[in-house]
Protein backbone atom coordinates (compact mmCIF):
# COMPACT_ATOMS: atom_id res chain seq x y z
CA UNK A 1 0.00 0.00 0.00
CA UNK A 2 2.65 2.44 0.74
CA UNK A 3 4.81 1.50 -2.35
CA UNK A 4 1.93 2.16 -4.59
CA UNK A 5 1.12 5.66 -2.51
CA UNK A 6 5.13 6.19 -3.45
CA UNK A 7 4.28 4.86 -7.28
CA UNK A 8 1.35 7.40 -7.42
CA UNK A 9 2.85 10.48 -6.10
CA UNK A 10 6.18 9.93 -7.97
CA UNK A 11 4.11 9.73 -11.09
CA UNK A 12 1.71 13.11 -10.51
CA UNK A 13 5.02 14.69 -10.12
CA UNK A 14 6.11 13.45 -13.08
CA UNK A 15 3.17 14.20 -15.03
CA UNK A 16 3.21 17.65 -13.59
CA UNK A 17 6.75 18.38 -13.87
CA UNK A 18 6.53 17.45 -17.86
CA UNK A 19 2.94 19.28 -18.32
CA UNK A 20 4.81 22.81 -16.93
CA UNK A 21 7.96 21.89 -19.41
CA UNK A 22 5.29 21.37 -22.39
CA UNK A 23 2.95 24.83 -21.40
CA UNK A 24 6.66 26.55 -21.58
CA UNK A 25 7.59 24.81 -24.99
CA UNK A 26 4.07 25.92 -26.28
CA UNK A 27 4.51 29.18 -25.43
CA UNK A 28 7.78 29.77 -26.70
CA UNK A 29 6.42 28.48 -29.81
CA UNK A 30 3.95 30.91 -30.09
CA UNK A 31 6.41 33.58 -29.22
CA UNK A 32 8.88 32.55 -31.91
CA UNK A 33 6.42 31.95 -34.70
CA UNK A 34 4.82 35.76 -34.13
CA UNK A 35 8.08 37.19 -33.95
CA UNK A 36 10.80 35.56 -35.28
CA UNK A 37 13.37 36.75 -32.59
CA UNK A 38 17.14 36.18 -34.27
CA UNK A 39 19.03 33.51 -33.43
CA UNK A 40 21.70 35.44 -31.78
CA UNK A 41 19.26 37.98 -29.75
CA UNK A 42 19.45 37.46 -26.01
CA UNK A 43 15.49 36.35 -26.38
CA UNK A 44 17.03 32.77 -28.35
CA UNK A 45 19.56 32.29 -25.63
CA UNK A 46 17.55 32.75 -22.78
CA UNK A 47 15.01 29.92 -23.44
CA UNK A 48 12.23 29.54 -20.90
CA UNK A 49 14.06 32.52 -18.73
CA UNK A 50 12.18 34.95 -21.34
CA UNK A 51 9.23 34.32 -19.00
CA UNK A 52 10.60 32.34 -15.66
CA UNK A 53 13.41 32.94 -13.69
CA UNK A 54 15.96 30.62 -14.64
CA UNK A 55 16.82 28.94 -17.91
CA UNK A 56 15.23 25.62 -16.82
CA UNK A 57 11.73 26.99 -16.69
CA UNK A 58 10.77 24.91 -13.82
CA UNK A 59 10.90 28.01 -11.09
CA UNK A 60 8.11 30.47 -10.89
CA UNK A 61 7.44 33.36 -13.47
CA UNK A 62 9.06 36.37 -14.03
CA UNK A 63 7.49 39.92 -14.46
CA UNK A 64 6.60 39.25 -17.96
CA UNK A 65 5.67 35.39 -17.53
CA UNK A 66 3.28 36.87 -14.91
CA UNK A 67 1.84 39.38 -17.24
CA UNK A 68 0.69 35.71 -19.66
CA UNK A 69 0.09 33.63 -16.84
CA UNK A 70 -3.54 33.30 -16.86
CA UNK A 71 -3.99 33.74 -20.89
CA UNK A 72 -4.31 31.32 -23.27
CA UNK A 73 -1.27 30.07 -25.47
CA UNK A 74 -1.93 32.21 -28.82
CA UNK A 75 -0.60 34.96 -30.08
CA UNK A 76 -3.10 37.37 -28.91
CA UNK A 77 -2.03 36.75 -25.54
CA UNK A 78 1.60 38.37 -26.61
CA UNK A 79 -0.26 41.32 -28.48
CA UNK A 80 -1.99 42.23 -25.29
CA UNK A 81 0.82 42.77 -23.25
CA UNK A 82 2.92 44.67 -25.97
CA UNK A 83 2.47 48.34 -24.99
CA UNK A 84 3.08 47.15 -21.22
CA UNK A 85 6.89 47.16 -19.54
CA UNK A 86 6.50 44.50 -17.36
CA UNK A 87 10.21 44.79 -16.07
CA UNK A 88 9.62 48.85 -15.50
CA UNK A 89 13.26 49.48 -17.69
CA UNK A 90 11.62 52.39 -19.49
CA UNK A 91 10.97 50.44 -22.50
CA UNK A 92 7.99 48.13 -23.76
CA UNK A 93 7.86 44.58 -24.18
CA UNK A 94 7.34 45.12 -28.12
CA UNK A 95 10.42 47.57 -27.90
CA UNK A 96 12.56 45.16 -25.76
CA UNK A 97 11.32 42.06 -28.04
CA UNK A 98 12.10 43.86 -31.53
CA UNK A 99 15.54 44.77 -30.37
CA UNK A 100 15.95 41.12 -28.95
CA UNK A 101 16.18 41.94 -24.74
CA UNK A 102 14.07 40.31 -22.30
CA UNK A 103 11.10 42.20 -21.68
CA UNK A 104 11.28 40.30 -18.25
CA UNK A 105 14.39 41.48 -17.27
CA UNK A 106 15.57 44.97 -16.38
CA UNK A 107 19.01 44.10 -16.78
CA UNK A 108 18.69 43.27 -20.43
CA UNK A 109 17.12 46.24 -22.52
CA UNK A 110 17.79 47.89 -25.95
CA UNK A 111 21.06 49.98 -26.13
CA UNK A 112 19.77 53.94 -26.12
CA UNK A 113 19.85 55.44 -29.47
CA1 LIG B 1 10.88 46.69 -20.43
Amino acid sequence: MRKLRLALITMLTVVLIAGTALATLKWQKVFNDLYKPATDSEIRKAKCALCHLDDKGKKSLNVYGKLLQKKKVEPGSFKAVEKLDADKDGYSNLDEIKAGTLPGDPKSKPAKK
